[in-house]
Protein backbone atom coordinates (compact mmCIF):
# COMPACT_ATOMS: atom_id res chain seq x y z
CA UNK A 1 0.00 0.00 0.00
CA UNK A 2 1.19 3.80 -0.77
CA UNK A 3 0.83 6.39 1.42
CA UNK A 4 2.33 10.04 2.20
CA UNK A 5 3.95 10.75 5.66
CA UNK A 6 2.01 13.50 6.93
CA UNK A 7 3.48 13.84 10.15
CA UNK A 8 6.41 12.45 12.16
CA UNK A 9 6.70 12.82 16.08
CA UNK A 10 9.74 10.61 16.34
CA UNK A 11 9.46 6.92 16.36
CA UNK A 12 5.50 7.26 14.65
CA UNK A 13 4.79 8.40 11.26
CA UNK A 14 1.19 9.77 10.59
CA UNK A 15 0.90 8.02 7.06
CA UNK A 16 -2.67 9.08 4.51
CA UNK A 17 -3.34 6.23 2.57
CA UNK A 18 -6.60 5.46 0.53
CA UNK A 19 -7.75 3.50 3.67
CA UNK A 20 -7.08 6.55 5.54
CA UNK A 21 -4.72 7.47 8.22
CA UNK A 22 -2.31 5.17 9.68
CA UNK A 23 0.42 5.50 12.36
CA UNK A 24 3.01 3.88 10.66
CA UNK A 25 7.06 2.80 12.12
CA UNK A 26 9.78 1.77 10.74
CA UNK A 27 11.76 -1.41 10.87
CA UNK A 28 15.42 -1.82 11.08
CA UNK A 29 17.54 0.93 9.63
CA UNK A 30 17.39 3.12 6.15
CA UNK A 31 19.84 3.43 3.75
CA UNK A 32 20.24 7.18 2.86
CA UNK A 33 22.21 7.50 -0.42
CA UNK A 34 25.13 9.50 1.16
CA UNK A 35 22.92 11.74 3.12
CA UNK A 36 24.09 11.92 6.90
CA UNK A 37 20.83 12.70 8.04
CA UNK A 38 19.19 13.13 11.70
CA UNK A 39 15.37 11.69 10.57
CA UNK A 40 15.42 8.52 8.40
CA UNK A 41 11.54 9.26 6.80
CA UNK A 42 10.64 13.00 6.31
CA UNK A 43 7.31 14.78 5.98
CA UNK A 44 6.07 14.88 2.06
CA UNK A 45 7.53 11.39 2.03
CA UNK A 46 5.74 8.61 -0.38
CA UNK A 47 6.30 5.29 0.98
CA UNK A 48 4.97 1.73 0.84
CA UNK A 49 3.77 0.38 3.53
CA UNK A 50 2.65 -3.46 4.86
CA UNK A 51 -0.21 -3.45 7.33
CA UNK A 52 0.71 -5.25 11.22
CA UNK A 53 -1.45 -8.15 12.30
CA UNK A 54 -3.92 -6.06 14.22
CA UNK A 55 -5.12 -4.06 11.09
CA UNK A 56 -4.25 -0.46 12.50
CA UNK A 57 -0.67 -0.07 12.22
CA UNK A 58 1.78 -0.28 9.30
CA UNK A 59 5.62 -0.79 8.76
CA UNK A 60 7.40 1.33 6.13
CA UNK A 61 8.90 -0.87 4.44
CA UNK A 62 10.20 1.56 1.42
CA UNK A 63 10.30 5.17 1.09
CA UNK A 64 10.06 6.45 -2.74
CA UNK A 65 12.61 8.49 -4.08
CA UNK A 66 12.30 11.73 -3.73
CA UNK A 67 11.78 14.74 -6.08
CA UNK A 68 13.20 17.41 -4.07
CA UNK A 69 13.73 18.20 -0.43
CA UNK A 70 14.46 21.17 1.72
CA UNK A 71 16.74 20.52 4.47
CA UNK A 72 18.16 22.56 8.22
CA UNK A 73 21.52 22.16 10.02
CA UNK A 74 20.93 20.01 12.69
CA UNK A 75 20.50 21.78 16.10
CA UNK A 76 22.42 18.61 17.80
CA UNK A 77 24.74 17.58 15.38
CA UNK A 78 26.53 20.39 13.63
CA UNK A 79 27.72 18.13 10.57
CA UNK A 80 24.18 16.72 10.06
CA UNK A 81 21.44 17.95 8.42
CA UNK A 82 17.67 17.16 8.99
CA UNK A 83 15.16 17.17 6.01
CA UNK A 84 11.94 19.22 6.71
CA UNK A 85 9.99 18.21 4.26
CA UNK A 86 10.09 16.71 0.78
CA UNK A 87 8.28 16.44 -2.28
CA UNK A 88 6.76 20.03 -2.40
CA UNK A 89 5.96 22.03 -5.57
CA UNK A 90 6.90 25.34 -4.18
CA UNK A 91 7.92 27.37 -0.94
CA UNK A 92 6.47 30.19 0.79
CA UNK A 93 9.57 31.75 2.75
CA UNK A 94 7.55 33.96 5.57
CA UNK A 95 9.85 36.87 6.49
CA UNK A 96 9.41 40.01 8.66
CA UNK A 97 10.56 43.66 8.94
CA UNK A 98 11.06 43.97 12.55
CA UNK A 99 10.99 41.64 15.87
CA UNK A 100 12.56 40.40 14.83
CA UNK A 101 13.70 40.80 11.01
CA UNK A 102 15.23 38.73 8.58
CA UNK A 103 18.06 39.09 7.06
CA UNK A 104 19.02 39.16 3.29
CA UNK A 105 21.06 36.19 4.18
CA UNK A 106 18.64 33.83 5.65
CA UNK A 107 16.52 34.43 2.14
CA UNK A 108 19.10 33.97 0.17
CA UNK A 109 19.97 30.91 1.57
CA UNK A 110 17.05 29.73 2.10
CA UNK A 111 16.46 30.50 -2.27
CA UNK A 112 19.92 28.41 -2.92
CA UNK A 113 17.96 25.66 -1.30
CA UNK A 114 14.96 25.79 -3.37
CA UNK A 115 16.95 26.71 -6.71
CA UNK A 116 18.74 23.82 -6.74
CA UNK A 117 15.68 22.12 -6.80
CA UNK A 118 14.00 24.38 -9.00
CA UNK A 119 11.00 24.69 -6.49
CA UNK A 120 9.67 28.02 -7.15
CA UNK A 121 9.57 30.54 -4.38
CA UNK A 122 7.48 32.70 -2.83
CA UNK A 123 8.71 35.58 -0.46
CA UNK A 124 5.58 36.42 2.14
CA UNK A 125 6.35 39.35 4.21
CA UNK A 126 4.07 39.68 7.09
CA UNK A 127 2.53 41.42 9.96
CA UNK A 128 2.67 44.51 7.63
CA UNK A 129 0.04 46.02 10.43
CA UNK A 130 3.05 46.75 12.68
CA UNK A 131 5.15 48.64 9.68
CA UNK A 132 5.05 52.41 11.07
CA UNK A 133 9.26 53.51 11.31
CA UNK A 134 10.39 54.99 7.76
CA UNK A 135 13.38 52.22 8.47
CA UNK A 136 10.60 49.08 8.11
CA UNK A 137 9.62 50.45 4.77
CA UNK A 138 13.15 51.05 3.15
CA UNK A 139 13.65 47.71 4.19
CA UNK A 140 10.90 46.36 2.05
CA UNK A 141 11.76 48.73 -0.88
CA UNK A 142 15.27 46.65 -0.69
CA UNK A 143 13.07 43.24 -0.80
CA UNK A 144 10.49 44.24 -3.33
CA UNK A 145 13.63 45.88 -5.75
CA UNK A 146 16.02 42.73 -5.27
CA UNK A 147 13.93 39.83 -5.25
CA UNK A 148 10.75 40.85 -7.44
CA UNK A 149 12.92 40.97 -10.84
CA UNK A 150 14.18 37.92 -10.42
CA UNK A 151 11.24 35.98 -10.59
CA UNK A 152 10.17 35.65 -6.36
CA UNK A 153 7.03 37.50 -6.19
CA UNK A 154 6.78 39.18 -2.84
CA UNK A 155 3.60 39.47 -1.17
CA UNK A 156 2.94 41.49 1.66
CA UNK A 157 0.30 40.53 4.09
CA UNK A 158 -1.04 40.33 8.01
CA UNK A 159 -2.07 37.11 8.84
CA UNK A 160 -3.15 37.81 11.86
CA UNK A 161 -6.00 40.17 10.71
CA UNK A 162 -6.37 39.75 7.16
CA UNK A 163 -10.04 38.40 6.63
CA UNK A 164 -9.81 37.52 2.51
CA UNK A 165 -5.56 35.62 3.12
CA UNK A 166 -7.54 32.33 2.16
CA UNK A 167 -10.12 33.21 -0.95
CA UNK A 168 -6.32 35.85 -2.17
CA UNK A 169 -4.30 32.37 -1.99
CA UNK A 170 -6.48 30.02 -2.84
CA UNK A 171 -5.32 30.19 -6.84
CA UNK A 172 -1.37 29.60 -5.36
CA UNK A 173 -1.99 26.73 -3.61
CA UNK A 174 -4.67 25.16 -5.66
CA UNK A 175 -3.34 21.18 -6.75
CA UNK A 176 -0.04 21.64 -4.81
CA UNK A 177 1.96 20.65 -1.57
CA UNK A 178 3.48 23.92 -0.41
CA UNK A 179 6.28 24.19 1.98
CA UNK A 180 5.68 27.03 4.82
CA UNK A 181 9.09 28.29 6.12
CA UNK A 182 10.57 30.90 7.84
CA UNK A 183 11.80 32.06 10.93
CA UNK A 184 10.21 31.28 14.19
CA UNK A 185 7.48 33.85 15.39
CA UNK A 186 7.14 35.11 11.89
CA UNK A 187 3.27 34.18 11.87
CA UNK A 188 3.51 30.88 9.76
CA UNK A 189 1.75 28.86 12.25
CA UNK A 190 -1.10 32.00 12.07
CA UNK A 191 -1.11 31.88 8.29
CA UNK A 192 -1.62 28.18 8.58
CA UNK A 193 -4.48 28.51 10.90
CA UNK A 194 -6.76 31.25 8.51
CA UNK A 195 -6.04 28.69 5.98
CA UNK A 196 -6.97 25.33 7.58
CA UNK A 197 -9.22 26.30 10.47
CA UNK A 198 -8.91 22.61 11.45
CA UNK A 199 -5.41 22.61 11.79
CA UNK A 200 -5.38 24.81 15.48
CA UNK A 201 -1.74 24.81 15.20
CA UNK A 202 -0.32 26.44 18.30
CA UNK A 203 0.98 30.00 18.14
CA UNK A 204 2.78 31.69 20.67
CA UNK A 205 3.91 35.89 21.20
CA UNK A 206 6.72 36.69 20.85
CA UNK A 207 8.78 37.31 23.82
CA UNK A 208 8.85 40.84 24.74
CA UNK A 209 12.64 40.56 25.83
CA UNK A 210 14.75 38.72 23.37
CA UNK A 211 12.51 39.61 20.18
CA UNK A 212 13.28 35.82 19.44
CA UNK A 213 9.93 33.56 18.75
CA UNK A 214 9.74 30.39 21.08
CA UNK A 215 8.96 27.77 18.87
CA UNK A 216 5.90 26.32 19.53
CA UNK A 217 5.86 24.00 16.09
CA UNK A 218 8.59 21.16 16.71
CA UNK A 219 7.68 19.11 14.00
CA UNK A 220 6.83 19.43 10.20
CA UNK A 221 3.21 18.80 9.61
CA UNK A 222 1.21 18.45 6.28
CA UNK A 223 -2.44 19.79 6.52
CA UNK A 224 -5.37 19.44 3.96
CA UNK A 225 -5.97 23.00 1.97
CA UNK A 226 -8.70 21.20 0.35
CA UNK A 227 -8.61 17.79 -2.06
CA UNK A 228 -4.54 17.77 -3.91
CA UNK A 229 -3.74 21.24 -1.87
CA UNK A 230 -1.12 20.83 0.84
CA UNK A 231 0.11 23.20 2.99
CA UNK A 232 3.60 22.25 5.12
CA UNK A 233 4.11 23.95 8.34
CA UNK A 234 7.67 23.62 9.68
CA UNK A 235 9.20 24.32 13.07
CA UNK A 236 11.20 27.84 13.10
CA UNK A 237 14.38 27.73 11.44
CA UNK A 238 17.56 29.35 12.36
CA UNK A 239 19.47 28.50 9.23
CA UNK A 240 19.05 25.98 5.97
CA UNK A 241 21.31 23.63 5.34
CA UNK A 242 23.09 23.70 1.49
CA UNK A 243 24.24 20.07 1.01
CA UNK A 244 26.97 18.83 -1.62
CA UNK A 245 27.10 22.44 -3.33
CA UNK A 246 30.67 22.57 -4.91
CA UNK A 247 32.31 26.06 -5.28
CA UNK A 248 31.47 26.09 -9.02
CA UNK A 249 28.34 24.73 -8.49
CA UNK A 250 26.77 27.80 -6.29
CA UNK A 251 26.44 29.99 -9.23
CA UNK A 252 23.89 28.35 -10.62
CA UNK A 253 21.36 28.65 -7.62
CA UNK A 254 21.49 32.43 -8.13
CA UNK A 255 19.18 33.03 -10.98
CA UNK A 256 20.77 36.08 -12.05
CA UNK A 257 24.92 34.93 -11.92
CA UNK A 258 23.17 31.51 -13.72
CA UNK A 259 23.09 33.75 -16.74
CA UNK A 260 26.33 34.07 -17.91
CA UNK A 261 27.87 31.64 -16.60
CA UNK A 262 29.52 30.02 -19.61
CA UNK A 263 30.75 33.92 -20.21
CA UNK A 264 33.43 34.07 -17.83
CA UNK A 265 37.32 33.69 -19.19
CA UNK A 266 37.91 30.37 -17.03
CA UNK A 267 35.35 27.69 -16.83
CA UNK A 268 35.79 27.00 -13.20
CA UNK A 269 35.72 31.01 -12.25
CA UNK A 270 34.40 31.25 -9.22
CA UNK A 271 33.78 34.92 -9.60
CA UNK A 272 35.92 36.38 -6.71
CA UNK A 273 38.72 37.96 -8.60
CA UNK A 274 39.40 36.06 -12.00
CA UNK A 275 40.89 38.01 -14.64
CA UNK A 276 37.91 37.84 -17.73
CA UNK A 277 35.06 37.44 -15.07
CA UNK A 278 31.60 38.26 -16.79
CA UNK A 279 30.13 38.25 -13.22
CA UNK A 280 32.32 40.90 -12.02
CA UNK A 281 31.99 42.81 -15.12
CA UNK A 282 27.61 42.64 -15.17
CA UNK A 283 27.98 43.44 -11.26
CA UNK A 284 30.22 46.52 -11.69
CA UNK A 285 27.87 47.70 -14.51
CA UNK A 286 25.42 47.28 -11.96
CA UNK A 287 23.47 44.13 -13.46
CA UNK A 288 23.55 42.49 -10.28
CA UNK A 289 22.63 43.65 -7.27
CA UNK A 290 25.29 44.01 -4.40
CA UNK A 291 23.85 42.73 -1.81
CA UNK A 292 23.21 39.38 -3.47
CA UNK A 293 26.36 39.04 -4.74
CA UNK A 294 27.52 39.49 -1.14
CA UNK A 295 25.74 36.70 -0.09
CA UNK A 296 27.32 34.60 -3.15
CA UNK A 297 30.52 35.29 -1.38
CA UNK A 298 29.78 34.73 1.75
CA UNK A 299 27.96 30.96 1.11
CA UNK A 300 30.94 30.38 -0.83
CA UNK A 301 33.52 31.05 2.34
CA UNK A 302 31.54 29.04 4.43
CA UNK A 303 33.10 25.75 5.58
CA UNK A 304 31.57 22.86 3.58
CA UNK A 305 30.45 20.71 6.71
CA UNK A 306 28.01 23.39 6.96
CA UNK A 307 27.19 23.52 3.49
N1 LIG B 1 0.92 42.12 14.54
C1 LIG B 1 0.87 40.94 13.97
N2 LIG B 1 1.17 39.83 14.67
C2 LIG B 1 1.09 38.63 14.06
C3 LIG B 1 0.71 38.50 12.69
N3 LIG B 1 0.75 37.19 12.37
C4 LIG B 1 1.14 36.53 13.47
N4 LIG B 1 1.34 37.37 14.49
C5 LIG B 1 1.75 37.05 15.88
O1 LIG B 1 3.09 36.61 15.89
C6 LIG B 1 3.29 35.61 16.91
C7 LIG B 1 3.93 34.36 16.33
O2 LIG B 1 3.04 33.75 15.41
P1 LIG B 1 3.12 32.21 15.02
O3 LIG B 1 2.06 31.97 13.99
O4 LIG B 1 3.16 31.34 16.21
O5 LIG B 1 4.56 32.17 14.31
P2 LIG B 1 5.39 30.92 13.78
O6 LIG B 1 6.43 30.64 14.80
O7 LIG B 1 6.02 31.40 12.49
O8 LIG B 1 4.45 29.78 13.55
C8 LIG B 1 1.90 35.35 17.51
O9 LIG B 1 1.76 36.13 18.68
C9 LIG B 1 0.96 35.87 16.43
O10 LIG B 1 -0.27 36.30 16.97
C10 LIG B 1 0.38 39.71 11.96
O11 LIG B 1 0.02 39.69 10.80
N5 LIG B 1 0.48 40.88 12.67
MG1 LIG C 1 4.55 27.79 14.29
ZN1 LIG D 1 33.36 34.54 -13.26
Amino acid sequence: MKGRVIKSTGSWYQVSTEKGMLQCRLRGKFKQDDLKLTNPVAVGDWVLLSLEENQETAVIAEILPRENYIIRKSTRKQTFSHILASNVDQAFLMITLNNPRTSLGFIDRFLVSTESFRIPAFILVNKSDTWTKDKDLEYLEVIQEIYAPLGYPVLLMASLHEENLKEDLRPLLKGKTTLLAGHSGVGKSTLLNQLVPTASQSTRPVSKFTSKGVHTTTFAEMFAFEEHAYLIDTPGIKEFGILDIEDQELSHYFVELRKYLGQCKYNNCKHINEPGCKVLEVLEEGYIHPYRYDSYIKILHEEDSYR
